[in-house]
């Protein structure tokens, strides 16, 4: 070649490799400038100046930890973590009187889904329910405090994971059980399963005054598990949806012996029905509950056959349909409440099931929505424009689907695994669109790690849009199942328990703390302020006591400062036990002084400039 030519062809080969080069150079570091600015969208989103508070509240529930996650929406900022089922030393849930009362000798549960109180079909923000799965409790969280209020054990459950929900009005605070069991707490083998384990839901009612449960009644059912519920709304008020699975009656290896039938059941409930049923005395006594068999009275239960094992199931917040979402069969089942009364109306059944009437699907089916590759839907949410979100457990995703027409809007990938999913104000007849949460199982590599397990994770999705917006996902703490997402303006919180001078074993002036001896029990009427114990007024050593070892103590302890935020705690050294008092509460700490000996006793929650000062001594004279 002419070196002429060929010096030529070099120089327009580096001068277009060149220009390739900063081709790439300069596309990359436009791609850069506009993640970095949709980054910065992302963040201004969620940021929330000092001074200013977030918008809205999530009240996940903490899965096995047995508690509340308190989290502010936008930041994704945790607040608190409130003991529910679990003993909790920051808050000393679980040492003094009352909460150790509560928890019934339990050191865990296992809380899947929080339940706001409703009115009309709307949270009311006053109390918030939740289920234990690992002891069949019930408990209240009084939303004006954030103190769990009440806790109720549930009789012949066997995991109240289908709960708890409420119904329009909280009429009923309902717990379908997931394991089936004998009833009575009795004896009977698995080979006697099919007639001898029930299913049962417990719909319990809430005195919002006494700040207490009461179980209502009890639903009896066949067998199969119970795995999700909700309570109709509106023209479906009077109605529950039960998702179910392990309609096989497997006893064993249920991956696979109860993923046999291609269609499991949802059982639709008429409760007005029942409650009028139970009001006439239509029930039998099973270990202290009112227990009614609703395949005895007409109207008051039927079947839905629904594609393969399912998951969760959800009424729209109009209330004329339900959706279930198939974990193994890889879509949503869109089914009308119309439909069924119509074909309950006709008397159109199909079939019996152990004394269940069971509809046609295809009458109540109104449409399967199955969009292409997404795989393990579990849970469906809504916005305020007649919109779905539904997470998929196994492609990782959330779709976005219009309920009215089926048509698929909008995919966005999680990071990973997401079981639930959270809108704002997601599950009342209003929800308003703005943001979801979606609470995934695995984070896999999103955080730093600490070892071999992962934290859970949780994406925040902006809804506003006709697309989603993934905005970030945070760490969280095993394990949140479900969460729900209300207005702040909704919460109304006390900033004191109130100044109540009849409030048994309080103390409010100084000179009134005092000790007093009844045979072997001793009595402390105490005062926490800041910075000082006051057991005994009178004594040259007001912050001392001295009991004999044997003695039945009892701490009831009163915080007299009146100031917001101002708690005391209270520790006695090696004896394992801890407190606080919230300004204006009483509590009381009883316990056996067992160990002869000298104990300091201190503030563990710092409460002033002189905390380090607040304590005092416990001496526990030998037999
Ligand atoms: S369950 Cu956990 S992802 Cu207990 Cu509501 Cu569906
Ligand atoms: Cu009281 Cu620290």
């Amino acid at each position: 070649m002419n070196p002429t030519l060929k010096r030529v062809i070099f120089a327009i080969a580096g001068a277009a490799a060149g220009l390739l080069i900063s081709f790439i150079f300069f596309a990359d570091l436009n791609k850069g400038d506009q993640n970095a600015s949709a980054n910065q969208s992302k963040a201004e989103k969620v940021f929330v100046p000092y001074g200013e508070k977030d918008e809205y509240y999530m009240m996940a529930s903490g899965g096995h930890s047995g508690q509340l996650f308190v989290y502010g929406l936008p930041s994704m900022r945790k607040i608190r973590t409130v003991p529910v089922f679990t003993p909790d030393p920051a808050t000393g849930y679980g040492y003094d009187a009352k909460s150790k009362e509560m928890l019934g000798g339990y050191t865990w549960g296992d809380f899947h889904h929080p339940a706001i109180s409703e009115t009309a079909g709307d949270y009311d923000g006053q109390f918030l329910f939740a289920n234990d799965v690992g002891n069949n409790r019930v408990a209240a969280v009084d939303l004006e405090t954030f103190h769990t209020v009440d806790i109720m054990s549930l009789p012949n459950m066997g995991g109240p994971h289908a709960g708890v929900f409420v119904t329009e009005n909280t009429e009923y605070i309902a717990l379908p059980t997931r394991f089936a069991r004998p009833l009575d707490g009795q004896f009977a083998p698995l080979d006697d399963y099919e007639s001898e384990y029930k299913g049962v839901v417990s719909m319990t009612t809430f005195d919002r005054e006494a700040k207490k449960f009461d179980l209502a009644y009890q639903i009896v059912l066949p067998p199969w598990s119970y795995d999700l519920s909700d309570a109709g709304k509106k023209m479906s008020s009077d109605w529950i949806v039960m998702t179910t699975y392990n309609t096989e009656f497997a006893t064993t290896n249920l991956e696979i012996n109860a993923s046999q039938n291609d269609r499991d059941y949802i059982v639709l409930l008429n409760w007005k029905e029942l409650e009028k049923q139970v009001a006439a005395g239509n029930y039998k006594d099973v270990n202290g509950a009112k227990m009614i068999d609703p395949r005895e009275h007409k109207g008051a239960i039927y079947a839905v056959p629904v594609a393969k094992s399912p998951h969760g199931v959800d009424v729209t917040p109009d209330g004329t349909r339900f959706i279930a979402a198939g974990k193994l069969a890889p879509m949503m089942t869109v089914f009308s409440f119309q439909k069924a009364f119509d074909a309950i109306e006709k008397g159109e059944f199909t079939d019996e099931k152990y004394g269940i009437p069971v509809l046609n699907y295809e009458d109540v089916m109104e449409r399967e929505v199955d969009p292409p590759g997404a795989l393990g839907p579990l849970h469906t949410q809504f916005d305020d424009r007649g919109n779905a979100f539904n997470t998929m457990f196994i492609s990782s995703e959330v779709v976005k689907w219009n309920v009215d027409t089926g048509e698929v809007i909008d995919r966005q990938p999680s990071y990973f695994s997401p079981g639930h999913a959270a809108a704002t104000e997601g599950d009342t007849v209003s929800p308003d669109g703005k943001w979801l949460v979606a609470l995934n199982k695995i984070a896999k590599d999103n955080f730093l790690s600490v070892g071999p397990s992962h934290p859970e994770s949780m994406d925040l999705y902006d809804i506003s849009g006709d697309k989603m917006e993934h905005i970030m996902a945070v760490p969280v703490d095993p394990e949140p199942h479900y969460a729900q997402i209300i207005h702040r303006d909704k919460i109304k919180t006390i900033t004191v328990y109130p100044k109540d001078e009849a409030r048994p074993n309080s103390v409010w002036k100084q000179d009134d703390a005092r000790i007093e001896r009844n045979g072997n029990e001793v009595h402390v009427y105490g005062i926490a302020m800041r910075s000082r114990f006051i057991f005994d007024a009178k004594a040259d050593r007001p912050d001392a006591v001295t009991v004999k070892q044997g003695d039945r103590v009892f701490f009831h302890m009163t915080n007299i400062d009146l100031d917001q935020d101002i708690t005391h705690g209270f520790g006695i050294n090696e004896y394992d036990l801890n407190f606080e008092v919230q300004p204006g509460q009483t509590s009381t700490l009883e316990f056996v002084a067992d160990k002869a000996g000298v104990y300091p006793i201190y503030c563990t929650n710092f409460c002033s400039a002189l905390h380090q000062e607040m304590s005092g001594y416990l001496l526990v004279e030998p037999k």
